[in-house]
């Protein structure tokens, strides 16, 4: 019986053009929570009190205090193999590599792959609430931080729910996916749109699928191969094969 890891390592041995999508379990075994998972953060936290604008206008200090405490846990996380080996795929041209994330990490930028399509945007930004001004350095931001250039007040540089992704992000997503022989679904409930569409259009489309997460999701049973394991392990495992090959 073929284990999943032969027919992904056989589909990638044959790609020329690979699109990742990966969620918040691709950084897990890098120590950030997760959102949905029994640990994860909407199990402690409200995401309607903390990644809504209503809930930044009702009280911006508490907010950005959320998303300073997270950005402060990631001076002590750093990416695993599992990123290292998504970036070493994309430098090593054996077949081109989109990354599409919904992780606001940065962790696959510092894994250093460059091709990178931030969904939700990112936890090291701020930008201006009236203007066009943001700034990645947020050192020493304070609690209710305003804009040098028109004084309005400053927010996270993340996606949060009822609000549009960032200009052009989810079209260029769509096009990796289209455009790909074989998508890479790694560690993502597959439940947040329109993130989640993009796994439909590949099979619309009749892109093969693999999808690498320990739980089952709603691709599960639809995807080409399903690799019910961690990320770190799996990505390992298929480094391992197609450095066989
Ligand atoms: C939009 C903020 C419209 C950033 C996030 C009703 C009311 C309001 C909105 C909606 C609604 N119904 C539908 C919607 C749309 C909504 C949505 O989809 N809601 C869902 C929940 C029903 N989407 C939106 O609001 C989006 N915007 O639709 O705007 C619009 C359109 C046009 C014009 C104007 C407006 C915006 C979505 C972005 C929301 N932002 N967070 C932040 O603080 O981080 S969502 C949050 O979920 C994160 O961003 C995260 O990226 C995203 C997805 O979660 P996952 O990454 O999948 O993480 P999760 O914990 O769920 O799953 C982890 C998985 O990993 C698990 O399966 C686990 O098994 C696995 N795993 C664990 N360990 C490992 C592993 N896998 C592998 N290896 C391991 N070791
Ligand atoms: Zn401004």
């Amino acid at each position: 019986m073929e284990s999943g890891i032969d027919k992904a390592a056989a589909l990638l041995r044959v790609s020329k053009r690979l699109t990742v999508l990966t969620g918040a379990g691709m950084s897990a075994e890098s120590g950030v929570p997760t959102f949905r998972d029994p640990d994860g953060y909407w199990s402690r936290f409200n995401p309607a009190e903390l990644a809504t604008p209503a809930a930044f206008r009702l009280d911006p200090a508490k907010v950005w205090e959320w998303y300073r405490l997270r950005r402060a846990a990631l001076r002590t996380v750093e990416p695993h193999d599992g990123h290292r080996i998504l970036a070493a795929w994309e430098k090593a041209g054996r077949f081109h590599v989109d990354i599409i994330t919904q992780n606001v990490d940065g962790l696959h930028h510092r894994a250093g792959a460059a091709r990178v399509i931030e969904l939700h945007g990112r936890l090291e930004l701020a930008r201006c609430t009236a203007c066009a001004y943001r700034r990645d350095d947020l050192d020493d931001l304070g609690p209710d931080p305003r804009c040098p250039e028109c004084s309005a007040r400053l927010r996270p540089g993340v996606v949060w729910f009822g609000e549009s992704l960032p200009e052009g992000a989810f079209d260029t997503a769509v096009e990796c996916v289209s455009a790909a022989d074989c998508l890479l679904v790694i560690g993502t409930s597959s439940l947040v749109y329109p993130a989640a569409s993009l796994s439909e259009i590949a099979f619309a489309r009749g892109v093969p699928t693999i999808e690498i997460n320990p739980s089952d999701t709603p691709i599960s049973d639809l995807v080409r191969v399903r690799i019910k394991r961690g990320c770190r392990e799996t990505l390992l495992s298929l480094e391992a094969a197609l450095a066989k090959s």
